[in-house]
């Protein structure tokens, strides 16, 4: 496991050394942190094609481009038999830290770099406080069905993004502004926040004597260390189907060449735009649901209650990450991506293998593993595979065998996602030990943390349904 986390995370120019704004490494790279970094520098402005030397004058329109590659004509499931609580876990864990600046540009971005649970607390301390109840270190839940819930814009005024038609009624206020958008979205946040509320009194009995501060402090602490912890031992062990146990112990890089700062790429960002894993619609309890019906509805979570609305998450299967794979209402997401790299200035596809150590494709058929797909992607860019685009390449590339993505994503998001969950400061020698966490107590709820325990500790007190990534078979 120490090869690992070490193998993988030198990978990742820490500091980094790239960003939008230059193709070279300037002092801004390292002090401007509203940029996202960048694996590989920018295209020069003087080359000949927007690819460097490589492809053509023009690219192909990338409307075409999705409309021809990427564009779901019938449901493809996942292979290794995922779900929707994966789907949902994905969106939800790594939208802490993929918060582009839309206004700036997609060069910009406005999250801390890193796993920093910010979308549960919220962007800043302004949100987070409007978030807590300042009492026994909780933070504010309404009782809605017997159950507890987050609380509504109307009564905790924060910033959210619900178009005008979402009636005040439904309008939650969550740690992530965007986290109105899906029912599984609102099932996370609002897990965390029981967790959280749990964590506090676990902690108040240990600690009588704590006023509401330290329990809050504390508590977040140990959220992120949970968060951590499944991330490391349950999603990506999941993700990865690697046939070994990896394991969260950050006690492996004490005294190693290990940097705990993070920088988010923007490459790891396009990279993660896994919209084909979105399927086509959702059971609970007997009702189904389209992704539209899905669009700004919080409340069907309340309406079926968590119990049901998660066990209809597990059995839910979640779609593959391929080609043609992307449903009507992620479309426009993929060709926004596809334009943002040309803003960018991205380097192409196979560029980007060679940056991770992998052979640059010599023919559409090796890249994709299907004939059609190949033809399509040939066509679109006049034969010329050096000319394919990095977040092109990285949907219509084939699976590696035995696993939910192709090599690309997976040795590019390898080290990316290692060396963002290690560089946590709970990891350095300094905090992690038990006074961060409140104690032993404290500090075994984040090193025991599994999905499992997660949800089953927090659905009240109804039997607790299986609890996994995949759909049980
Ligand atoms: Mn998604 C950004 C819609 C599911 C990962 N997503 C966006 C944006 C929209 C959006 C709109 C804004 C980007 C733009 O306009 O260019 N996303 C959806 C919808 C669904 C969805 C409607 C489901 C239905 N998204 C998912 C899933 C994942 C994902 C599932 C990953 C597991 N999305 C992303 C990432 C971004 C993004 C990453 C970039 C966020 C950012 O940089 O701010």
């Amino acid at each position: 496991m120490k090869r690992i986390y070490l193998i993988r995370g030198a990978m990742v120019d820490s500091p980094p050394l790239f960003n939008s704004e230059h193709d070279y490494t300037t002092y801004d790279v390292y002090s401007n942190t509203s940029y996202f970094a960048r694996a590989l520098p920018p295209v020069p402005r003087d080359c000949p094609t927007p690819l460097g030397v490589v492809g053509p004058k023009e690219l192909p329109d990338a409307n075409l481009i999705v409309q021809t590659l990427m564009k779901r004509t019938q449901f493809k499931p996942e292979t290794m038999g995922s779900n929707a609580l994966f789907t949902f876990f994905a969106q939800h864990f790594t939208h802490q830290f993929f918060k582009t600046d839309f206004r700036r540009g997609p060069g910009f971005q406005w999250g801390g770099h890193g796993v920093d649970v910010s979308h549960v607390y919220g962007k800043d301390k302004h949100v987070e406080n409007l978030l807590r109840s300042f009492t026994d270190g909780k933070l504010k839940m309404q009782t809605m069905n017997g159950e507890t819930w987050p609380m509504l814009v109307k009564d905790v005024d924060i910033q959210m993004t619900y178009p005008p038609n979402v009636p005040e009624e439904i309008r939650f206020a969550l740690g992530h502004k965007d986290f109105g958008l899906l029912p599984g979205l609102f099932m996370y946040a609002t897990i965390w926040m029981r967790e959280h509320n749990r964590v506090c009194d676990v902690l108040k009995v240990e600690h009588p004597e704590w006023d509401d501060e330290r329990l809050f402090q504390t508590a977040k602490l140990v959220i992120l260390g949970e968060t951590i912890k499944i991330v490391v031992e349950d999603y990506v062990q999941h993700l990865s189907n690697y046939n070994f146990k990896l394991t969260f112990k950050p006690e492996l890089l004490f005294g190693e060449a290990h940097q705990y700062s993070n920088r988010i790429t923007a490459e790891f960002n396009h990279m993660y735009h896994w919209h084909p894993l979105m399927p086509e619609e959702f059971n609970i309890s007997g009702t189904t649901y389209g992704v539209k019906d899905f669009l700004f509805r919080p409340d069907i979570v309340i309406k079926h209650g968590m119990r049901n609305f998660v066990d209809g998450m597990v059995h839910q299967r979640a779609g593959a990450f391929t080609h043609h794979n992307h449903n009507q209402y992620t479309l426009h997401v993929a060709k926004e991506t596809i334009e943002h790299g040309r803003t960018l200035r991205y380097q192409s596809f196979n560029q980007y293998r060679k940056r991770f150590s992998l052979p640059p494709y010599k023919t559409f058929e090796d890249l994709t593993g299907d004939e059609e797909v190949a033809l399509q992607l040939s066509e679109l860019y006049g034969g010329d595979i050096e000319a394919v685009e990095f977040y092109v390449g990285i949907v219509v590339e084939k699976t590696r065998p035995k696993a939910m993505f192709g090599s690309t994503v997976i040795e590019l998001g390898g080290p990316f996602s290692v060396k963002g969950l290690l560089s946590a400061p709970i990891c350095s020698r300094q905090y992690w030990r038990p006074s961060t966490f409140g104690g032993e107590v404290g500090f075994d709820i984040v090193k025991t943390a599994t999905l499992e325990k997660l949800f089953c500790q927090n659905l009240g007190e109804s039997d607790c349904p299986t609890i996994a990534f995949k759909v049980p078979s």
